[in-house]
């Protein structure tokens, strides 16, 4: 196979990629410290074709954010309030059925749904909330609840972790979201988000939503504070993990934005980078079936480009995007499947309508 390889740096690499080994951290820290975009970019799409051959997924999914009220104050978040902040809300039960309700004649197969840490809700709502979905699209998936929701959610049913994850399973939860992680560094922790659950119980928590039979999703928070050597580590804890468990499905790299946070001189991440975290990821993780370009990060022409960088998924639909829009996102707040499948078929891409198990539609 012929590359385009300028950095002599990467030709190591290059072999391992082409050879299928593992990178190793020393890898991944060439890769990043290089400026050969269109070198990383051709080792990702070699990788992202063996896999996927032409096809690109995307989803027919509608985003539901039950409430923005949260006591963890991360530092770079523009969706959280305190409970008597003005813009607080929280959807009672009969909000939500009144949302999926609205949409009930498009055909919904994925239902996601995160929220703040919202210390006045009992387990009973969240129960409440999933018998409801269940209820009024009772062929949807619910992918919903992070880590760190549903590290909460253990601290306020009663019950162990494992029998918290079983009762939300039984209410109708079928997939995690993958959000909460952010960047799996203590430092970055203790900077940016101290109050929030750290990386060792983030990582225990989604074990046992794994050995619970639940599929997760992964992410990274990139484009703050964060090294080079952090975001490398970053994959190298995900992979092993996935290594122990096999339940992870995708990872999605999610580009920051610092309007309305506590960090708001934090430049936005640059076209450059957003590919290279893409490519970086389908590098690193060669144990996750699918990288998303998250379009309402990154913006649909990029996500569209990032296709040819590894990504072989478009996430979805949307519908009503609250949590990056809060915090300066200027792409759509959500697509149509029509405008979805003509990003992808453009770009020379077979579009593939997937459900959240990537079974084909
Ligand atoms: O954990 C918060 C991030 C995440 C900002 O699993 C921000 O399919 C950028 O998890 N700028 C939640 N990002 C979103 C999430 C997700 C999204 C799409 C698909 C999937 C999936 C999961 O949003 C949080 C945090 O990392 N976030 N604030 C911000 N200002
Ligand atoms: Fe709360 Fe999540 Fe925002 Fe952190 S990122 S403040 S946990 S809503």
């Amino acid at each position: 196979m012929d590359f385009i390889i300028t950095d002599k740096q990467l030709k190591t690499v290059k072999e391992k990629v082409l050879n299928g080994v593992r990178l190793a951290a020393e890898d991944g820290l060439l890769l990043y410290q290089s400026n050969d975009i269109i070198g990383i970019g051709h080792l990702a799409d070699f990788v992202r074709r063996k896999r996927h051959g032409q096809k690109a997924f995307f989803v027919y999914n509608q985003h539901l954010n039950y409430t923005n009220i949260c006591i963890n104050h991360c530092r770079f978040c523009a969706y959280s309030r305190s409970n008597r902040q003005p813009g607080a809300f929280t959807l009672s039960i009969d909000d939500v059925r009144k949302k999926l309700l609205d949409r009930i004649d498009e055909p919904i197969t994925e239902i996601h749904m995160v929220g703040g840490i919202n210390p006045d809700l009992p387990f009973t709502y969240y129960l409440d909330l999933l018998k409801t979905i269940k209820d009024i699209r009772p062929h949807a998936t619910i992918k919903a609840f992070t880590a760190v929701e549903i590290d909460h959610l253990a601290s306020i049913s009663g019950l162990p972790l494992e029998d918290t994850i079983f009762a939300l399973k039984d209410a109708g939860l079928e997939m995690t979201p993958g959000g909460g992680a952010e960047v799996l560094s203590a430092r970055v922790h203790d900077k940016l988000f101290p109050r929030k659950i750290g990386h060792e119980r983030w990582l225990e928590v989604v074990k046992k939503i794994h050995a619970a039979g639940i599929t997760s999703n992964a992410t990274m928070l990139y484009g703050h504070i964060e090294t080079l050597e952090e975001r490398v580590d970053h994959f190298i804890c995900l992979r092993s993990l996935q290594d122990k468990t096999g339940g992870f499905s995708a990872f999605i790299p999610l580009a920051f934005h610092s309007q309305n946070t506590l960090l708001p001189d934090i430049p936005q991440t640059t076209a450059f980078d957003d590919l290279k975290n893409i490519a970086m990821a389908r590098l690193m993780l060669d144990n996750f079936d699918h990288i998303k370009a998250y379009w309402v990060m990154i913006g649909e022409k990029l996500a569209q480009t990032a296709l040819s960088f590894g990504a072989d998924d478009l996430d979805g639909t949307i519908i009503e995007e609250k949590i990056t829009h809060m915090a300066g996102a200027t792409s759509s707040k959500g697509l149509t499947l029509q405008k979805i499948s003509s990003l992808i078929k453009s770009a020379g891409w077979q579009p593939v309508e997937r459900d959240s198990f990537y079974n084909e539609i």
